[in-house]
This record gives structure tokens, C-alpha cells and sequence, in this order.
């Protein structure tokens, strides 16, 4: 099987786009993220992202992690997640995220993340 590459155009299960550097020496990344959902009013903006990718694994089914900083909301959503390839060469990134939300005090805390997953195949 061939080995799982971040680096690229991906595209999840609501349509949001994210695209991914190369590998930086350290296994970080840095790429760009357009969600197509917000639940807010505001304009939507391309957001930048920053990641790091675990050493990759005999298998080649890497584990990474990024954090999106909106540039239209004070919030941020960090993404764990980790690199499929199936028997016919199909790349997927399997991921579950957490979205804080600015909440202005204390006792709205408990309100304040929220939690989903997200599937993302490669766009050609
Ligand atoms: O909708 C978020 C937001 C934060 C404060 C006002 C708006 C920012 C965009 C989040 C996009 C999420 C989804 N898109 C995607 O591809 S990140 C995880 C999902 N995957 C109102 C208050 C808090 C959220 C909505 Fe807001």
C-alpha cells in the first residue's frame, strides 16, 4: 500500500476545502482552511491552519494534529485525525475536531465547545 501524503487539496463531508503544505523538517505543516458552514452572520474568510505530523508509522496510516485560527469569529477549532489509504490507493483523513467559542465569562463556559468529526478525500 502506498503512503499516506497531507500535502494537497482536501475537501470534507460539508463541503469545507482545506489545503496543506508540504512537510516542513520537523513534520510541521502550515495550509489554508474554507469552511462552508458557520452558523454566524459574518462573512465567511479563508483561515489559516498550523499542524504537526506524528513520524510516519511502518504502516504509513500517519497521525497529525491542527489548529484553524478563524479570521472572521473569535474561535478556534483544533483537529486530530489520521491518514488512510485504502487497498486501492484512496486517501482518507479520518478526524474529530473541538471548537471553542469566545464565551464572555466564566459561567457561560460550559456552553462554550463544541465537538464533531470530519471526512476528507482528496480533490484531484
Ligand atoms: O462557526 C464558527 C464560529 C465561531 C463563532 C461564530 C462562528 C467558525 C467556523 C467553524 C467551522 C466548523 C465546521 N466547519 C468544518 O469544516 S470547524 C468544524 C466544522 N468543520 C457559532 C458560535 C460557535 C460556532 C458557531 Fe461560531
Amino acid at each position: 500500500a502506498r503512503k499516506c501524503e497531507l500535502q494537497g487539496l482536501w475537501r470534507n463531508q460539508l463541503g469545507s476545502n482545506m489545503t496543506l503544505s508540504a512537510l516542513d523538517a520537523t513534520g510541521g505543516f502550515t495550509g489554508s482552511y474554507h469552511t462552508a458552514v458557520a452558523a454566524t452572520n459574518k462573512q465567511i474568510l479563508v483561515s489559516p491552519l498550523k499542524g504537526v505530523q506524528q513520524h510516519p508509522s511502518a504502516k504509513g496510516q500517519v497521525t497529525f494534529g491542527f489548529t484553524v485560527q478563524w479570521q472572521f469569529a473569535d474561535s478556534i477549532t483544533v483537529f486530530v485525525g489520521q491518514c488512510f489509504v485504502d487497498h486501492r490507493g484512496k486517501e482518507t483523513l479520518e478526524t474529530t475536531w473541538l471548537l471553542r467559542e469566545e464565551v464572555p465569562s466564566r459561567k457561560d463556559s460550559w456552553k462554550a465547545t463544541r465537538i464533531g468529526t470530519n471526512v476528507f478525500t482528496r480533490l484531484k
